[in-house]
Parts: C-alpha cells; structure tokens; sequence
C-alpha cells in the first residue's frame, strides 16, 4: 500500500510512524486509519522490526477524529461502525503486537488521538504537549480504549475529571499523574524517543513481546489466573534463543547480543 497520510520508515530495528496531516493537526479520517491499519500490519510481519515509534509531523500530536468527515449531513451516519471500523482496530493492533512501541507525543493530543498515544506502551510527550479528552465538548463519550485505559492509569476519579470536564493537562501533569512515562524538553523529545526506540530494538524482543501479553492480561485477570499466565509465558520466555544468550552473557560477565528471538 502507498502512504498518503503517514510516513514509515525504518531503520535501525525502529519501524517509525509519522502521522502526516499537518495542516489538520494529523486529525485521523478513514483513509488515514487504512494507511495506519497497514503500517501496523507491516511492522508486526517485518522480522527487522523489533520495535515501533509513533509520532506527528507539525505542531500537533493527533487532534482525533477529522471533523470534518463526520459533520451532520456528511455520509458518515453511524458512529459504532466508524468506530468499529476506524479506531478499534488500531486499538486492538497496538495492544496486540508483540513488539514495544514508543510514542512521541510532539503536541496537542485529542479525543481519539490522546487515546492512540496512551494505547501504545511507552509514551514521552514534549513539555508544550497537551492531552484533551475532548469528547465532551461536541456531546461524544470517550472512545479508542479511553474508557478502559484511563480509569486504569490514572484511577477513576481523575478519569471522571479528565473525561466530563475535557480539561486539557500538559504534558508535565501527565506525567505527574502516571498517565504517560514522561515529559521531555521539545528540543529533544525525537532524538530521546528514538534513543529509547532504538534501544528497546536490541532487547529481547519475543520476551518483551511476552510481557507486554502479560500486562495486558492483567488489566482484566484475577491473581490466580495471572500467576497460572506468568508460569506459562515464563516457561516460553525460558525456551528462547536470548534467554541462553542473556544468562550465558551474565557469566562471562560481558555485554548480551540479543536476536529478538
Ligand atoms: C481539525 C481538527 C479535527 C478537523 C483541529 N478535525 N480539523 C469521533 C466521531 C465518530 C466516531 C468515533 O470516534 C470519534 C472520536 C473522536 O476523536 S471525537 C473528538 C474529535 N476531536 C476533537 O473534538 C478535537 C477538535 N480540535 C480541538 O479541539 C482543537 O483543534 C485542539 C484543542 C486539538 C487544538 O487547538 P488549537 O491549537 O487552538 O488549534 P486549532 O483549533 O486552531 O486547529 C488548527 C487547525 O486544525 C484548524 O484548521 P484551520 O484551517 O482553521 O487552521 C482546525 O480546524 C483543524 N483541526 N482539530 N479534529
């Protein structure tokens, strides 16, 4: 598939997303969540890849929803099957890859686009950044896995605020109330995003893929069914390739070499 409104690249083990509609503050309409679905799909299957880097191109992170595509009147009539269409599986694909991925939150995030950068695992917004669950402002309800996410991160109490009242937090609060990893001057928010991105790229892949399985799992597990889970994936993490080269790196006392595998 050609990209009309994402960039991908990658390099060095770093598949890196761009989302390219500027002008618009990169604000998601169907075809762009096509080209997202792809780019997704494509790093997922890409054995070179071990690690992913979300961002925006401009001033803006992702204003959510285009709203120009579903304006009353427009052809877009029902809201489940848009979301089902165009936000869930891009939920679903950023919880699912068994790869990190890192987002560089670069500005403003909004409605579905905040939702998209706290569904990636390890989020780093620019101190100027903001997140809105802007929602209720046009009389929505949270969507793109904010109603299960947020709650979560931040307990429900602050969720109820973030949610009815559609405050905008900086970046800073963000991260003073565990909502994302962590706030970065804008000078440097790329190259640290990239650095941990890259970083992450010669880990162990398949055991972080495991864990992120885990953590998942967590969210809607009780403890019994999380130790049977963590005994289980244990015993996959013990059978691989980075494993035998982490413990015999250890003993040797030198740096590990890992494959992903
Ligand atoms: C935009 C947008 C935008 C189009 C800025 N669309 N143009 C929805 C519906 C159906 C089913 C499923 O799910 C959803 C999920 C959702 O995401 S609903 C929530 C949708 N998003 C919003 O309500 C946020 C709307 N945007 C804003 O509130 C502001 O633009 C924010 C707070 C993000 C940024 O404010 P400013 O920094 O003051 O920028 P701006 O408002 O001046 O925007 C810059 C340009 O971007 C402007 O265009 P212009 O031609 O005047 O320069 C905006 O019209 C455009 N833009 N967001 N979502």
């Amino acid at each position: 598939m050609t990209y009309r409104f994402i960039l991908f690249e990658v390099t060095q083990g770093v598949a890196k997303i761009t989302l390219n509609r500027a002008e618009v503050l990169n604000s998601i309409h169907a075809a762009m969540s096509g080209e997202l679905q792809d780019a997704l799909t494509r790093a997922t299957r890409d054995s070179e890849t071990r690690t992913l880097l979300i961002t925006g191109a401009g001033r803006g992170f992702c204003a959510g929803q285009d709203l120009d595509e579903v304006r009353p009147g427009s052809s877009v009539k029902d809201f489940a099957a848009h979301a089902r269409k165009v936000y869930t599986p891009l939920v679903k694909g950023l919880r699912t890859i068994a790869k990190p991925i890192v987002c560089a939150v670069n500005g403003v995030a909004a409605g579905a686009g905040a939702n998209l950068a706290l569904a990636c695992d390890l989020v780093l917004a620019a101190e100027e950044a903001s997140f809105v669950q802007a929602f209720a402002k046009i009389g929505l309800v949270p969507d793109t896995g904010g109603s299960f996410f947020l709650p979560r991160l931040v307990g429900l109490a602050r969720a109820t605020a973030l949610t009815m009242l559609g405050e905008k937090i900086s970046a800073t609060q963000a991260a003073e109330i565990g909502l994302i990893h962590r706030a970065c001057p804008a000078a440097t928010l790329l190259e640290d995003a990239t650095k941990l991105a890259t970083h992450l790229a010669t880990q162990p892949t398949f055991g972080l893929g495991l864990t992120k399985q885990l953590l998942n799992a967590s969210l809607v597990n009780d403890l019994d069914a999380q130790l049977e889970l963590e005994a289980e994936l244990q015993g996959a993490a013990g059978r691989s390739a980075d494993y035998a080269e982490g413990v015999a790196a250890f003993l040797a006392k030198r740096k590990p070499s890992f494959t992903g595998r």
